[in-house]
Protein backbone atom coordinates (compact mmCIF):
# COMPACT_ATOMS: atom_id res chain seq x y z
CA UNK A 1 0.00 0.00 0.00
CA UNK A 2 2.98 2.52 0.60
CA UNK A 3 3.64 2.77 -3.23
CA UNK A 4 0.33 4.05 -4.35
CA UNK A 5 -0.86 7.08 -3.40
CA UNK A 6 -3.38 7.51 -0.87
CA UNK A 7 -6.51 8.39 -2.82
CA UNK A 8 -10.35 9.79 -1.75
CA UNK A 9 -12.02 6.31 -1.21
CA UNK A 10 -8.71 5.08 1.20
CA UNK A 11 -9.42 8.24 3.03
CA UNK A 12 -13.01 7.67 3.57
CA UNK A 13 -12.75 4.29 4.15
CA UNK A 14 -14.71 3.22 7.16
CA UNK A 15 -12.84 -0.03 7.44
CA UNK A 16 -9.66 0.64 9.23
CA UNK A 17 -7.35 -0.94 7.53
CA UNK A 18 -8.39 -3.50 5.22
CA UNK A 19 -9.42 -1.47 2.10
CA UNK A 20 -13.18 -1.58 0.99
CA UNK A 21 -12.61 -4.29 -1.64
CA UNK A 22 -11.32 -6.63 0.95
CA UNK A 23 -13.52 -5.91 3.36
CA UNK A 24 -16.31 -6.85 1.09
CA UNK A 25 -14.78 -10.15 -0.61
CA UNK A 26 -14.14 -10.91 3.12
CA UNK A 27 -18.15 -10.54 4.61
CA UNK A 28 -18.86 -12.23 0.71
CA UNK A 29 -16.94 -15.29 1.52
CA UNK A 30 -17.84 -15.69 5.15
CA UNK A 31 -21.59 -15.63 4.18
CA UNK A 32 -20.99 -18.13 1.15
CA UNK A 33 -19.36 -20.37 3.25
CA UNK A 34 -22.03 -20.50 5.83
CA UNK A 35 -24.74 -20.73 3.25
CA UNK A 36 -26.46 -24.54 2.37
CA UNK A 37 -24.87 -25.60 -0.41
CA UNK A 38 -27.61 -24.46 -3.24
CA UNK A 39 -27.18 -20.83 -2.14
CA UNK A 40 -23.47 -20.51 -2.19
CA UNK A 41 -21.59 -18.46 -4.05
CA UNK A 42 -25.19 -16.62 -5.34
CA UNK A 43 -25.73 -12.54 -4.17
CA UNK A 44 -29.24 -10.48 -4.64
CA UNK A 45 -28.73 -6.88 -5.36
CA UNK A 46 -31.24 -4.73 -4.31
CA UNK A 47 -31.99 -0.60 -4.03
CA UNK A 48 -35.15 1.17 -3.23
CA UNK A 49 -38.13 1.36 -4.89
CA UNK A 50 -38.79 2.86 -8.21
CA UNK A 51 -35.25 2.81 -8.37
CA UNK A 52 -33.66 5.85 -10.14
CA UNK A 53 -30.07 5.78 -12.80
CA UNK A 54 -27.97 6.15 -9.88
CA UNK A 55 -29.41 3.28 -7.99
CA UNK A 56 -29.09 1.19 -11.45
CA UNK A 57 -26.39 2.12 -12.01
CA UNK A 58 -24.85 1.08 -8.76
CA UNK A 59 -26.67 -2.18 -8.99
CA UNK A 60 -25.14 -2.77 -12.74
CA UNK A 61 -21.66 -1.87 -11.40
CA UNK A 62 -21.75 -4.76 -8.36
CA UNK A 63 -23.21 -7.10 -10.45
CA UNK A 64 -19.47 -6.74 -12.68
CA UNK A 65 -17.94 -6.84 -9.33
CA UNK A 66 -19.51 -9.63 -8.06
CA UNK A 67 -19.48 -11.58 -10.96
CA UNK A 68 -16.24 -10.39 -12.67
CA UNK A 69 -13.64 -9.86 -9.85
CA UNK A 70 -15.06 -12.36 -7.02
CA UNK A 71 -16.52 -15.19 -9.42
CA UNK A 72 -19.98 -15.21 -7.93
CA UNK A 73 -23.75 -15.35 -9.42
CA UNK A 74 -25.65 -11.97 -9.29
CA UNK A 75 -28.90 -11.26 -9.87
CA UNK A 76 -30.78 -7.56 -8.89
CA UNK A 77 -34.06 -7.45 -7.89
CA UNK A 78 -35.86 -4.15 -8.02
CA UNK A 79 -39.47 -3.17 -6.24
CA UNK A 80 -42.29 -0.67 -7.85
CA UNK A 81 -42.88 0.34 -11.34
CA UNK A 82 -40.32 2.39 -12.61
CA UNK A 83 -42.05 5.39 -13.93
CA UNK A 84 -39.69 8.82 -14.95
CA UNK A 85 -38.92 8.62 -18.61
CA UNK A 86 -34.75 8.77 -18.20
CA UNK A 87 -34.94 6.03 -15.66
CA UNK A 88 -37.45 3.09 -18.22
CA UNK A 89 -34.78 4.28 -20.96
CA UNK A 90 -31.77 3.37 -18.95
CA UNK A 91 -33.35 -0.31 -18.31
CA UNK A 92 -34.44 -0.32 -22.22
CA UNK A 93 -31.63 0.89 -23.35
CA UNK A 94 -28.91 -1.00 -22.00
CA UNK A 95 -31.15 -4.05 -21.73
CA UNK A 96 -30.66 -4.47 -17.94
CA UNK A 97 -31.79 -7.95 -16.75
CA UNK A 98 -33.80 -6.88 -13.71
CA UNK A 99 -35.80 -9.21 -11.24
CA UNK A 100 -38.99 -8.46 -9.86
CA UNK A 101 -39.44 -9.21 -5.88
CA UNK A 102 -42.03 -11.51 -6.31
CA UNK A 103 -39.50 -13.58 -8.56
CA UNK A 104 -37.55 -13.75 -5.59
CA UNK A 105 -36.62 -17.04 -3.44
CA UNK A 106 -34.71 -15.67 -0.98
CA UNK A 107 -33.57 -19.21 0.21
CA UNK A 108 -31.80 -18.93 -3.39
CA UNK A 109 -29.23 -16.89 -2.11
CA UNK A 110 -26.61 -15.92 0.51
CA UNK A 111 -27.67 -12.85 1.38
CA UNK A 112 -28.01 -9.17 0.01
CA UNK A 113 -26.44 -6.54 -1.32
CA UNK A 114 -28.09 -2.51 -0.87
CA UNK A 115 -27.37 0.40 -2.86
CA UNK A 116 -28.29 3.82 -2.80
CA UNK A 117 -30.50 3.52 0.71
CA UNK A 118 -30.73 2.14 3.79
CA UNK A 119 -33.02 -0.38 5.03
CA UNK A 120 -34.48 1.94 7.77
CA UNK A 121 -35.70 4.44 4.71
CA UNK A 122 -39.12 4.69 3.95
CA UNK A 123 -38.76 4.06 0.41
CA UNK A 124 -36.94 0.41 0.73
CA UNK A 125 -38.18 -3.06 1.54
CA UNK A 126 -36.02 -6.19 1.27
CA UNK A 127 -37.47 -9.33 0.42
CA UNK A 128 -38.37 -11.63 3.59
CA UNK A 129 -36.24 -13.71 4.64
CA UNK A 130 -33.08 -12.48 3.42
CA UNK A 131 -30.17 -11.04 5.53
CA UNK A 132 -28.26 -7.66 4.33
CA UNK A 133 -24.55 -8.30 3.93
CA UNK A 134 -23.44 -5.19 2.43
CA UNK A 135 -24.86 -1.42 2.14
CA UNK A 136 -23.47 1.14 0.23
CA UNK A 137 -24.97 4.24 0.50
CA UNK A 138 -24.64 8.56 0.24
CA UNK A 139 -27.56 9.45 2.08
CA UNK A 140 -27.67 10.56 5.86
CA UNK A 141 -28.80 7.70 8.12
CA UNK A 142 -32.44 8.64 9.46
CA UNK A 143 -30.83 9.12 13.19
CA UNK A 144 -27.99 11.75 11.63
CA UNK A 145 -25.31 9.43 13.54
CA UNK A 146 -22.16 8.23 13.01
CA UNK A 147 -22.90 4.09 11.81
CA UNK A 148 -21.28 1.38 13.12
CA UNK A 149 -18.50 -0.57 10.71
CA UNK A 150 -17.04 -3.93 11.56
CA UNK A 151 -13.12 -3.98 12.22
CA UNK A 152 -10.83 -5.88 9.71
CA UNK A 153 -10.46 -9.18 11.32
CA UNK A 154 -14.15 -9.85 10.60
CA UNK A 155 -14.57 -13.45 11.77
CA UNK A 156 -17.84 -16.07 10.81
CA UNK A 157 -18.77 -16.43 14.28
CA UNK A 158 -18.49 -12.33 14.07
CA UNK A 159 -20.52 -11.70 11.11
CA UNK A 160 -23.12 -13.72 12.41
CA UNK A 161 -23.13 -11.57 15.66
CA UNK A 162 -22.96 -8.41 13.82
CA UNK A 163 -25.99 -9.29 11.37
CA UNK A 164 -27.98 -9.40 14.02
CA UNK A 165 -27.75 -5.34 15.29
CA UNK A 166 -26.13 -4.24 11.57
CA UNK A 167 -25.00 -4.51 8.34
CA UNK A 168 -21.35 -6.55 8.15
CA UNK A 169 -20.45 -4.29 5.63
CA UNK A 170 -21.61 -0.82 5.94
CA UNK A 171 -20.15 1.92 3.68
CA UNK A 172 -21.88 4.63 4.09
CA UNK A 173 -20.41 7.81 2.82
CA UNK A 174 -22.12 11.30 3.26
CA UNK A 175 -20.10 13.49 1.31
CA UNK A 176 -20.24 11.94 -1.80
CA UNK A 177 -22.81 12.92 -4.84
CA UNK A 178 -23.70 9.31 -6.05
CA UNK A 179 -23.84 5.34 -4.57
CA UNK A 180 -22.59 4.78 -8.04
CA UNK A 181 -19.32 6.83 -7.27
CA UNK A 182 -19.05 4.55 -4.34
CA UNK A 183 -19.51 1.26 -5.93
CA UNK A 184 -17.16 2.46 -8.88
CA UNK A 185 -14.42 2.88 -6.42
CA UNK A 186 -14.68 -1.06 -5.70
CA UNK A 187 -13.84 -1.58 -9.48
CA UNK A 188 -11.16 0.87 -9.44
CA UNK A 189 -9.30 -1.36 -6.43
CA UNK A 190 -9.80 -3.96 -8.21
CA UNK A 191 -9.15 -2.77 -11.80
CA UNK A 192 -11.75 -4.40 -13.29
CA UNK A 193 -12.32 -3.94 -17.23
CA UNK A 194 -15.58 -1.95 -17.39
CA UNK A 195 -17.93 -3.24 -20.06
CA UNK A 196 -19.93 -0.58 -22.64
CA UNK A 197 -22.99 -1.49 -20.56
CA UNK A 198 -22.01 -0.86 -17.04
CA UNK A 199 -19.59 1.91 -18.15
CA UNK A 200 -22.92 3.20 -19.24
CA UNK A 201 -25.25 2.26 -16.20
CA UNK A 202 -22.39 3.85 -13.69
CA UNK A 203 -21.75 7.01 -15.81
CA UNK A 204 -25.66 7.71 -16.05
CA UNK A 205 -26.27 7.61 -11.84
CA UNK A 206 -22.88 9.81 -11.31
CA UNK A 207 -24.40 12.32 -14.15
CA UNK A 208 -28.02 12.43 -12.93
CA UNK A 209 -27.75 12.37 -8.76
CA UNK A 210 -24.56 15.02 -9.07
CA UNK A 211 -26.36 17.18 -12.34
CA UNK A 212 -23.31 16.82 -14.47
CA UNK A 213 -20.89 17.05 -11.39
CA UNK A 214 -22.99 20.50 -10.55
CA UNK A 215 -24.84 19.30 -7.21
CA UNK A 216 -22.46 17.88 -4.13
CA UNK A 217 -20.16 16.31 -6.78
CA UNK A 218 -17.16 14.73 -4.50
CA UNK A 219 -13.68 14.53 -5.97
CA UNK A 220 -14.63 10.55 -6.51
CA UNK A 221 -17.85 11.33 -8.35
CA UNK A 222 -15.67 13.34 -11.02
CA UNK A 223 -13.14 10.49 -11.19
CA UNK A 224 -15.86 7.72 -11.35
CA UNK A 225 -17.75 10.22 -13.89
CA UNK A 226 -14.85 10.75 -16.42
CA UNK A 227 -13.84 7.13 -16.06
CA UNK A 228 -16.72 5.82 -16.66
CA UNK A 229 -17.52 8.01 -19.73
CA UNK A 230 -14.88 6.91 -21.51
CA UNK A 231 -15.61 3.16 -21.55
CA UNK A 232 -19.21 4.61 -22.39
CA UNK A 233 -21.44 4.11 -25.51
CA UNK A 234 -22.02 7.83 -26.13
CA UNK A 235 -25.24 7.11 -28.40
CA UNK A 236 -27.00 4.90 -25.45
CA UNK A 237 -26.17 7.66 -22.77
CA UNK A 238 -27.58 10.35 -25.40
CA UNK A 239 -30.61 8.46 -25.90
CA UNK A 240 -31.22 8.03 -22.35
CA UNK A 241 -30.59 11.67 -21.34
CA UNK A 242 -33.25 12.61 -24.11
CA UNK A 243 -35.85 10.13 -23.65
CA UNK A 244 -39.90 10.67 -25.69
CA UNK A 245 -42.23 12.03 -23.19
CA UNK A 246 -45.27 10.78 -22.92
CA UNK A 247 -48.49 13.35 -23.05
CA UNK A 248 -49.55 13.80 -19.30
CA UNK A 249 -45.86 14.84 -18.57
CA UNK A 250 -46.91 18.12 -20.64
CA UNK A 251 -50.40 17.92 -19.31
CA UNK A 252 -48.48 17.50 -15.45
CA UNK A 253 -46.13 20.35 -16.03
CA UNK A 254 -48.68 23.09 -17.05
CA UNK A 255 -50.64 21.74 -14.34
CA UNK A 256 -47.69 22.22 -12.12
CA UNK A 257 -46.51 25.58 -13.28
CA UNK A 258 -50.13 27.06 -12.97
CA UNK A 259 -50.37 25.68 -9.32
CA UNK A 260 -46.67 27.46 -8.14
CA UNK A 261 -46.38 29.78 -6.01
CA UNK A 262 -43.31 32.10 -5.07
CA UNK A 263 -42.81 33.44 -1.64
CA UNK A 264 -39.42 35.62 -1.65
CA UNK A 265 -36.91 33.03 -2.65
CA UNK A 266 -39.08 29.76 -2.05
CA UNK A 267 -41.29 28.50 -4.86
CA UNK A 268 -44.04 26.21 -4.01
CA UNK A 269 -46.14 23.95 -5.73
CA UNK A 270 -47.97 21.84 -3.68
CA UNK A 271 -49.82 19.64 -6.87
CA UNK A 272 -52.78 17.77 -5.33
CA UNK A 273 -53.25 14.14 -6.91
CA UNK A 274 -50.56 13.87 -9.54
CA UNK A 275 -50.91 11.29 -12.54
CA UNK A 276 -47.15 9.77 -12.26
CA UNK A 277 -45.23 10.73 -8.96
CA UNK A 278 -41.90 11.21 -10.96
CA UNK A 279 -42.99 14.37 -12.34
CA UNK A 280 -42.59 15.62 -8.72
CA UNK A 281 -39.10 15.53 -8.50
CA UNK A 282 -39.16 16.65 -12.62
CA UNK A 283 -40.76 20.16 -11.38
CA UNK A 284 -38.74 20.58 -7.98
CA UNK A 285 -35.53 20.59 -10.73
CA UNK A 286 -37.30 22.41 -13.08
CA UNK A 287 -38.25 25.61 -10.93
CA UNK A 288 -35.00 26.07 -9.03
CA UNK A 289 -34.10 27.37 -12.38
CA UNK A 290 -35.83 30.48 -12.33
CA UNK A 291 -34.29 33.48 -10.92
CA UNK A 292 -34.56 34.35 -7.43
CA UNK A 293 -35.54 30.82 -6.23
CA UNK A 294 -33.22 29.80 -3.39
CA UNK A 295 -35.52 26.61 -2.74
CA UNK A 296 -38.62 24.81 -3.84
CA UNK A 297 -41.16 22.53 -2.25
CA UNK A 298 -43.16 20.55 -4.51
CA UNK A 299 -45.66 17.66 -3.81
CA UNK A 300 -48.38 15.69 -5.16
CA UNK A 301 -50.72 12.65 -4.34
CA UNK A 302 -50.20 8.69 -5.87
CA UNK A 303 -52.25 6.41 -5.19
CA UNK A 304 -51.61 6.01 -0.74
CA UNK A 305 -48.84 8.78 -0.67
CA UNK A 306 -47.91 12.35 -0.53
CA UNK A 307 -44.70 12.62 -1.75
CA UNK A 308 -42.34 15.45 -1.37
CA UNK A 309 -38.98 16.79 -3.31
CA UNK A 310 -37.35 19.67 -2.43
CA UNK A 311 -34.05 21.92 -4.15
CA UNK A 312 -32.00 24.18 -2.44
CA UNK A 313 -29.19 26.11 -4.74
CA UNK A 314 -25.77 26.28 -3.26
CA UNK A 315 -26.08 29.64 -1.35
CA UNK A 316 -29.15 28.67 0.42
CA UNK A 317 -28.07 25.20 1.95
CA UNK A 318 -28.49 21.89 2.72
CA UNK A 319 -31.74 20.76 1.70
CA UNK A 320 -32.47 17.93 5.08
CA UNK A 321 -33.10 20.38 7.89
CA UNK A 322 -35.64 21.84 5.45
CA UNK A 323 -37.53 19.26 4.67
CA UNK A 324 -37.45 18.31 8.23
CA UNK A 325 -38.93 21.73 9.28
CA UNK A 326 -41.25 21.39 6.13
CA UNK A 327 -42.91 18.04 7.46
CA UNK A 328 -42.69 18.65 10.61
CA UNK A 329 -43.04 15.40 12.23
CA UNK A 330 -44.89 14.02 8.94
CA UNK A 331 -43.62 10.83 7.09
CA UNK A 332 -40.43 9.78 6.15
CA UNK A 333 -37.57 11.94 4.73
CA UNK A 334 -34.13 11.48 3.52
CA UNK A 335 -31.31 13.52 1.26
CA UNK A 336 -27.76 15.21 1.14
CA UNK A 337 -27.04 18.69 0.15
CA UNK A 338 -29.12 20.27 -1.86
CA UNK A 339 -31.90 17.82 -2.79
CA UNK A 340 -34.08 15.77 -0.33
CA UNK A 341 -37.28 13.82 -0.84
CA UNK A 342 -40.29 12.75 1.26
CA UNK A 343 -43.13 10.53 1.66
CA UNK A 344 -46.07 10.76 3.74
CA UNK A 345 -48.70 7.62 4.18
CA UNK A 346 -52.35 9.04 3.24
CA UNK A 347 -54.90 7.17 5.79
CA UNK A 348 -57.42 4.95 3.48
CA UNK A 349 -60.26 6.51 6.05
CA UNK A 350 -60.43 9.40 8.16
CA UNK A 351 -57.56 12.40 8.19
CA UNK A 352 -55.69 14.85 6.36
CA UNK A 353 -56.91 15.17 2.76
CA UNK A 354 -54.29 16.23 0.35
CA UNK A 355 -55.86 19.75 0.79
CA UNK A 356 -55.58 19.77 4.38
CA UNK A 357 -52.30 18.50 4.47
CA UNK A 358 -51.19 20.40 1.65
CA UNK A 359 -52.37 23.89 4.14
CA UNK A 360 -49.98 22.45 6.59
CA UNK A 361 -46.77 22.10 4.54
CA UNK A 362 -47.64 25.38 3.20
CA UNK A 363 -47.55 26.85 6.91
CA UNK A 364 -44.66 24.97 7.78
CA UNK A 365 -42.54 26.19 4.95
CA UNK A 366 -43.61 29.77 5.42
CA UNK A 367 -42.80 29.32 8.86
CA UNK A 368 -39.00 28.41 7.96
CA UNK A 369 -39.27 31.70 5.44
CA UNK A 370 -41.18 33.99 8.36
CA UNK A 371 -37.93 32.84 10.63
CA UNK A 372 -36.41 36.19 11.48
CA UNK A 373 -39.49 37.47 12.72
CA UNK A 374 -41.46 34.90 14.85
CA UNK A 375 -43.94 37.24 15.23
CA UNK A 376 -45.14 35.98 11.82
CA UNK A 377 -45.58 32.53 12.76
CA UNK A 378 -48.37 33.15 15.52
CA UNK A 379 -50.86 33.68 12.18
CA UNK A 380 -53.21 30.93 10.58
CA UNK A 381 -53.90 32.61 7.47
CA UNK A 382 -51.27 31.22 4.81
CA UNK A 383 -50.85 33.77 1.65
CA UNK A 384 -51.51 32.70 -1.09
CA UNK A 385 -47.85 33.99 -3.32
CA UNK A 386 -47.44 35.31 -6.26
CA UNK A 387 -48.58 33.22 -9.19
CA UNK A 388 -45.29 32.23 -11.62
CA UNK A 389 -47.18 32.11 -14.63
MN1 LIG B 1 -28.15 8.33 -5.18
Amino acid sequence: MTDTPSSIADVNSPFGEASPLAHLRRVLDAASAAAPEAARGRFLVLTHRSPDPDALGACEGLRLLLTQVFGFAVEVATDGPIRRAENLALVRTLELKLLEYDEVNPTDYCGALLVDTQPEFGHTELPAGISLLALFDHHLPPDGASVQTPGPGVSGAELSGQAAHGVPHRDVRTGLGSAAAIVWSYLREAQAVLDAATASALFCGVRFDTADLSRNASPLDEEAYYATFSFADREAIARIQHPPLPPVYYAELHRALALARQHGSLVLALLGPVANPESIAETADFLLRMRGCSWVVVGGAFEQEYVLSLRTDFAFGRAWPLMERVLGGLGTFGGHGQVAGARILLPKGAGPTPARLEETLRTNALAVMAEPDPSQLATSSVPLGRPIV
